[in-house]
């Protein structure tokens, strides 16, 4: 049963038969497995321990608590201190990073080796072996943690780039499992992944997975085509034999929790602080929005400089449209995300010496994050939003300013490479290479007339309110009960698994 403590064996990563006895969390059915665990220590000097913002925490928080699951990620500290053994209703099993692991596994080959090449290689990846070699190391301890915590013939949900390795490293653990895996960013054409020296290692390590989602149908193709290229798979798209096994494959466009942000938007005291933050900005005719982590792939500067050309040709001025920026810091210890941020501070502070007069910029940036009904307040405050990524696996700030806009105003301007640009179909669909094709969006947005700038709204809110977070949870794990049907798996004598929640079979 799953809820109470026990002790579980389970072999080394290694393949060898040494065997690990841990006193972990108690053992459950469901097993979620993330870079980041959904806490994080608070600042210094307090020991304390607060929800991670943003991330994968919202969107399932209310599917491990209802299966009583166990959480398995880092907590974003180097060094031994473990989570607490749960938080908010979550049980945590944390992995530890040594500083190292950080450097090689984090920051070198997750975001600068695997990041840039799947998102169209905007900056050029950099490979490393030694970066590989700490990303394979690390998504052993996650498999191995993984491997721990869950009860026999459960199901194990691994998610995103970081953790690519962990599917077959956990098979070969835990044969009786099931085991799903979802990319949260796009997985790039042929033309791209074959630079990867590593290409065979990750996917074969995907394809120890039952079920592999990705965001759009597209990437679904790009890996299936793959697998057969290079690892001998036999197969379609949606369904590929490898190993003897078959893996499924498909799309499942992530949604946010849509009744929670209507809930929000509809707060009197934050209706009131979106009227505030109005007044603050002059109370403008218009207010054009920007929401992104500061990331070189959200396509920020094209967007300051489409707004830009805007001001100078006339159809902006300061004394009735405002741009506000929120650039959430990101990854600071990388030099193209440091580089990007100066490159962004320099345009907008051009802008701004062209354009503000005094007492009213063009350009409100603000390099920090915000409380969550704070961002609400801001999707209120604003008339045209405006997400221009080069690339984005899905966007969930666009489909959050959607679900906010209760009364139909407001008008959504996207990148035609953002995921959520194939369900927002009510939006101003922008190739954001293309400068003049991006201002013109913007001009059709702000001058759009109120009926069909509220039908606009309404076609995406019908969107975003029915196929939800959850929604997006439940299809992907009806899909993986599905997929995972198989010949029933008998253990050899080697791994003495969790005793919790074991299978007659
Ligand atoms: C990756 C993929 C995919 C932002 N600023 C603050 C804040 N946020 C929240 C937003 C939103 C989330 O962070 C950002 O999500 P995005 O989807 O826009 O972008 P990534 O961070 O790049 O996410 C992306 C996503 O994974 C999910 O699969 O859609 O394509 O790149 O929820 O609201 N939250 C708070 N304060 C802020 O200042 N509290």
């Amino acid at each position: 049963m799953p809820g109470h403590e026990v002790l579980a064996a389970v072999s080394s990563g290694n393949g060898h038969s040494a065997t690990n006895v841990i006193a972990g969390p108690a053992t459950s059915d469901f097993v979620v497995v993330a870079n980041r665990l959904p806490v994080h220590p608070a600042d210094p000097p307090s020991r304390a321990w607060q929800p991670s913002p943003g991330g994968l925490a919202p969107a399932l928080r209310g599917v491990v608590t209802a299966k009583d699951g166990v959480w398995v990620g880092w907590t974003g500290e180097i060094g031994p201190r473990d989570a607490p053994a749960s938080y908010e209703q979550i049980r945590l099993r944390s992995v530890h990073l040594t500083q190292r692991d950080y450097e090689e596994f984090y920051l070198g080959f997750s975001n600068a080796t695997l990041w840039p090449l799947y998102h169209d290689a905007v900056r050029t990846p950099t490979f490393h072996r030694d970066w590989f070699h700490a990303y394979r190391d690390v998504n052993r301890r996650f498999a191995e943690s993984a491997a721990q915590v869950a009860s026999f013939g459960g199901t194990v949900w691994v998610h995103d780039y970081q953790l690519q390795m962990v599917p077959k490293m956990l098979r070969e653990l835990r044969p009786d499992l099931k085991i799903g895996f979802f990319l949260h960013i796009p997985f790039p054409p042929q033309e791209l992944f074959l630079q990867l020296p590593w290409r065979h290692a990750i996917l074969d390590g995907l394809l120890g997975a039952d079920l592999v989602g990705f965001q759009v149908p597209g990437a679904a193709s790009n890996f299936s085509r793959l697998a057969r290229r290079l690892s001998g798979a036999r197969g379609t798209t949606s369904s590929i034999e490898y190993d003897d096994r078959t893996v499924t494959v498909g799309a499942f466009p992530i949604s946010i929790d849509s009744a929670h942000f209507v809930e929000r938007a509809s707060a009197p005291e934050v209706i009131a602080r979106a009227r505030q933050l109005r007044a603050d900005l002059g109370d403008p005719e218009v207010v054009l929005l920007g929401v992104d982590r500061l990331d070189y792939t959200k396509g920020i500067d094209h967007r300051i400089r489409a707004v830009a050309e805007l001001f100078e040709d006339g159809t902006l001025h300061t004394s009735k449209h405002v741009m506000v920026q929120v650039a959430v810091p990101s990854r600071e210890e990388d030099a193209h995300y440091a580089s990007e941020r100066r490159h962004l501070e320099q345009i907008v502070s051009e802008v701004n010496g062209d354009h503000a007069l005094v007492g009213q910029p063009a350009i409100h940036y603000l390099h920090q994050s915000m409380p969550m009904d704070e961002l609400v307040a801001m999707y209120l405050a604003a008339d045209v939003m405006v997400v221009t990524p080069f690339r984005d696996g899905m966007n969930l700030v666009a489909k959050e300013y959607v679900a906010c806009r209760t009364d139909l105003s407001g008008a959504l301007v996207l990148s035609e490479f953002a995921g959520a640009a194939a369900e927002l179909k009510g939006a101003y669909s922008v190739n954001p290479h293309d400068l003049e094709g991006m201002k013109e969006a913007i001009r059709r947005a702000i001058s759009v007339s109120p009926r069909e700038g509220r039908a606009r709204m309404l076609r995406m809110r019908r969107t975003v309110l029915r196929h939800d977070v959850h929604a997006w949870a439940s299809s992907f794990l009806g899909a993986l009960g599905r997929s995972a049907v198989r010949p029933q798996v008998t253990l050899g004598p080697r791994p003495a698994l969790p005793s919790a929640g074991t299978a007659s079979g």
